[in-house]
């Protein structure tokens, strides 16, 4: 091997896998040897464990452990939390860092080390002090990335509170507009401590050697354009998706089988797929909407529940939470809805769930993998984000690459159940479906056939890394 990189990979699972993903595609495919550093908040879930168990054999995991709780602060927001790991794991990845360039004469010299979206300037300084490359690795899309470059100016010429403002912005080589109100969670409140820490974070992101982003031309074709011409923007390498291939999609517990098994007995297309990702929660009283809706539109679906976040020990990055009970969905909804769809209350293989003939939609809270996973298996999407930048993201599916039908939320707060309905029958049977479905597929098409040796990610990947070891 000609070379090693590190790559330090955001807490929670949907940090973890595209970083696992990415190690393994250069020790295969770019003869690295790579050392995949992992962090949490809190002890890692059985998910991330066995993840990180079966990746072991190709890769060099060294995981450094989450903070004392007694350490940590008690503001609970996440992102505040993310921008306190890096700070706290400074220590730890100079040491781990030192380790892999010391080792022993026969390593291989480390030449990169590539960051996840979340770092603090001192992470650049410790790549910097021992002379290797820092790159940021964006676990997201370009439509985040490229929101985190404009921040700076958007903050210098514009005072208010950004959910005030009146007219909808555009991104800088975007022809979509966003409203303040979808802007990504943390900047929304332009007075919390969160915002200074992000539009910090935004300002690093111009001080990396080069920007790897989990996205590809193919889906993404005008920020992208954009970015690469920008010369104040370090060189961006779009490399994506990158997903795992469906054989390695483990790592859950025996629902798998069950919900695999159940979709074998389902026709074609017919079954909506459910789920708000490893973190998202909805209330009480969501929950029961979203139930009285998938009920009421008699489509079959397949529902990945999680307990509602109004209630005790719903955990952001834990994505196993305990279910004793189901009294939060309607009454009866169970036994009615039974042999039409299957409620699942725990991990299930989703990449395998989205491959299968019978899915014909994924309801979705709009995550980057999810995305990406759905697009890559030509499943159509409904659009529900609840934080961070799923809003945008969900603005991008349904207004530039529709492929996606965004769910309305009413006055107070809540998706009704007949707005439920509206966009299940809108999706799975009407014209307005089709047609995003027939999208979908092309672009998935297009977008497997990017990662591919030839393809225009698979260029992007070899690019960089003839920069890392040249
Ligand atoms: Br839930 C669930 N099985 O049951 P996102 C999720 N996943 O394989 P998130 C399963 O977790 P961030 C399950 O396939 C995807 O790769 C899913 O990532 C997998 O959302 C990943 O979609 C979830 O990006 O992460 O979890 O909210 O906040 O980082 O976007």
């Amino acid at each position: 091997m000609a070379a090693q990189v590190a790559i330090l990979s955001g807490p929670g699972i949907g940090h973890l896998l595209p970083c696992s993903v990415l190690a393994r595609l250069l020790v295969r495919h770019h003869n690295l040897a790579v050392t995949l550093i992992t962090q949490s908040l809190w002890p890692p879930s059985h998910t991330e464990l066995s993840l990180i168990s079966s990746i072991r054999e190709e890769i060099n995991v060294i995981s450094i452990p989450p903070p004392p709780p007694d350490s940590m602060s008690q503001n609970k927001n996440v992102i505040f939390l993310l921008f306190f790991l890096s700070t706290h794991n400074g220590p730890h990845l100079r040491t781990i860092l030192n380790s892999l360039i010391t080792a022993n004469t026969n390593t291989p010299p480390l030449k990169a080390l590539l960051v996840d979206m979340f770092y603090d300037e001192a992470t650049l300084d410790i790549a910097q002090e021992l002379g290797v490359r820092h790159c940021l690795f964006f676990t997201s899309g370009c439509i985040l990335l490229s929101f985190a470059l404009h921040l700076p100016k958007l903050d210098e010429t514009y005072d208010g509170e950004y959910t005030d403002m009146l007219e909808p912005i555009r991104l800088p080589g975007y022809s979509q507009s966003f409203y303040g109100k979808d802007f990504p969670q943390p900047v929304v409140e332009r007075k919390n401590e969160v915002y200074t820490s992000y539009l910090s974070l935004s300002k690093l992101y111009y001080k990396t050697h080069g920007i790897l982003v989990n996205s590809t031309e193919e889906l993404e074709p005008e920020l992208i354009k954009f970015m690469k011409e920008n010369e104040r923007i370090p060189p961006v390498y779009p490399i994506g998706p990158l997903i795992r291939s469906c054989s390695r999609d483990r790592g859950g517990d025996a629902s798998d089988d069950q919900c695999l098994r159940w979709l074998e007995e389902q026709p074609n297309g017919s079954v909506l797929y459910v789920s708000f990702g490893s973190g998202g929660t909805l209330t009480g009283e969501q929950m029961k909407e979203l139930a009285s809706g998938l009920e009421l539109s008699k489509q079959r679906f397949l529902w990945v529940v999680k307990r509602p976040n109004n209630e005790a020990d719903a955990s952001y990055f834990g994505g196993e939470i305990n279910m004793s009970s189901f009294n939060f969905l309607p009454t009866g909804f169970l036994d009615r809805t039974k042999g039409l769809g299957l409620v699942v209350f725990a991990w299930v293989p989703q990449l395998q769930v989205l491959g299968h003939a019978a899915i014909g939609g994924f309801l979705t809270h709009c995550g980057w993998n999810s995305i990406l996973e759905s697009i890559s298996n030509g499943v159509p999407m409904i659009a529900w984000p609840l934080f961070a930048e799923q809003k945008m993201n969900a603005v991008m599916l349904e207004e530039d690459v529709k492929v996606a039908v965004r769910a309305k939320v009413d006055d107070t707060g809540l998706v009704r159940k007949e707005e439920i309905v509206r966009l299940i029958k809108c999706l799975m049977e009407e014209e307005q479906g089709r047609k995003m479905r027939d999208r979908v597929n092309l672009i998935g098409l297009k977008a497997a056939h990017a990662v591919e040796e030839g393809g225009s990610s698979f260029r992007s990947m070899k690019a960089v890394v003839s920069e890392w070891i040249n």
